[in-house]
């Protein structure tokens, strides 16, 4: 069945968008032109966009815009990233599948993959919006050499990689807010969840979760303020699977880059594209609220916030607010 959805599309692929005629579909198939007609339709109930002409034939007019390993895989250029890629069409959450990938010895740049989560989750356990087929929602196996204490770091990595994507296939300039937030014009686009797996002095592995907002048109009410989506922004649909493409390509070489001479190139990277540095903003922790003035981050990739006594404040995590 499948082998023959396959060749189907290949055909498809070779006829490079001209009429192909159910004859000679069937002929080469080797099945009735009722069962081409049957294929036909399974391919729309897929996604794809067919043109049925009579005595022309069917004729593929779009593909759809599916995230599945092999659309990630034609033409991806990494060596590390994404060389095993896990997809599924439905998950409660990439993050656990990592986690439990990660636990029984993913390879390094292992990808998790789906194209809606039913329970997408945030830090602390927020919940993070990720409907079907219009967002990336994925989690990436690392497994740096690194003491527990710098993986902060590559939640800033992860957000530079992700913000030149973005602008590579689009065009937008986007902003990253400290720690893990990219916006644009201002609305939270990128959401980064970086997860250990570590003992005190070593990592075993660090799942990175990415959610970009791509192809949404709108937003539930409570998240209308603060979300915006690629396309929105953009003004057209974005190929999910491309963009996936190009922040692995941009993360593998920031990446090795991070892996050979540390933090300090990443963190100028980092400086570029970042809000809120030199403004007035609120850290608000799990043990308290402190209002200051940003003042950059350390070369270890931690919020310095100055506060109106001029102490220093070395902050690790946080939510931030103007
Ligand atoms: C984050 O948390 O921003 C990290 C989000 C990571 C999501 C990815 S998707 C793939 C992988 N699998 C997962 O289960 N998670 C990762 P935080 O900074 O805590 O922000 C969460 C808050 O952002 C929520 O409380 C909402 O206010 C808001 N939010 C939820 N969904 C959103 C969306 N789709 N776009 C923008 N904001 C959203």
């Amino acid at each position: 069945e499948s082998d023959t959805r396959k060749r189907l599309l290949e055909l498809f692929s070779e006829a490079k968008g001209d009429f192909i005629s159910g004859q000679k579909i069937s002929e080469l198939l080797g099945c009735s032109r009722t069962a081409v007609w049957k294929h036909i339709e399974e391919l729309r109930k897929e996604g794809f966009e067919l043109e049925a002409v009579r005595r022309l034939g069917y004729r593929i007019v779009s593909t759809p815009d599916k995230v599945t390993a092999n659309e990630i895989r034609l033409g991806l250029k990494t060596t590390i990233l994404g060389q095993v890629i896990h997809y599924e069409e439905e998950v409660a959450s990439t993050q656990k599948i990592a986690h439990q990938l990660a636990q029984e010895g993913a390879k390094e740049g292992t990808l998790v993959v789906a194209e809606l989560q039913t329970a997408g989750r945030g830090r602390m356990d927020r919940t993070w919006f990720s409907p079907k087929e219009t967002g990336i929602w994925m989690s990436l196996i690392l497994r740096p050499p690194i003491p527990p204490q710098k993986t902060p770091q590559l939640t800033l990595l992860a957000a530079v990689a992700i913000a030149q994507a973005i602008q590579e296939v689009t065009g937008l300039v986007p902003d990253i807010k400290w720690p893990n937030d990219i916006l644009i014009h201002g609305k939270k686009c990128v959401g980064i969840l970086t997860e250990l797996q570590a003992d005190p002095d070593r990592v075993h592995s660090v799942i990175i979760g990415v959610g970009i907002n791509v192809n949404h048109d709108e937003f539930p009410e409570e998240l209308r303020d603060v979300a915006t989506s690629l396309a929105i922004e953009k003004g057209e649909k974005i190929k999910r699977a491309r963009l996936i493409q190009e922040v692995l390509t941009k993360m593998e070489t920031l990446y090795r880059q991070y892996l050979q001479h540390g933090f300090l190139p990443i963190k100028l990277l980092w400086e570029g594209y970042a809000i809120s540095i030199g403004n007035e903003i609120t850290a608000r922790m799990l043990n308290g609220t402190i209002r200051g003035v940003a003042r950059g981050i350390t070369d270890e990739g931690v919020l310095m916030l100055e506060d109106a006594d001029g102490v220093m404040h070395y902050i690790h995590s946080a939510d931030i607010s103007l």
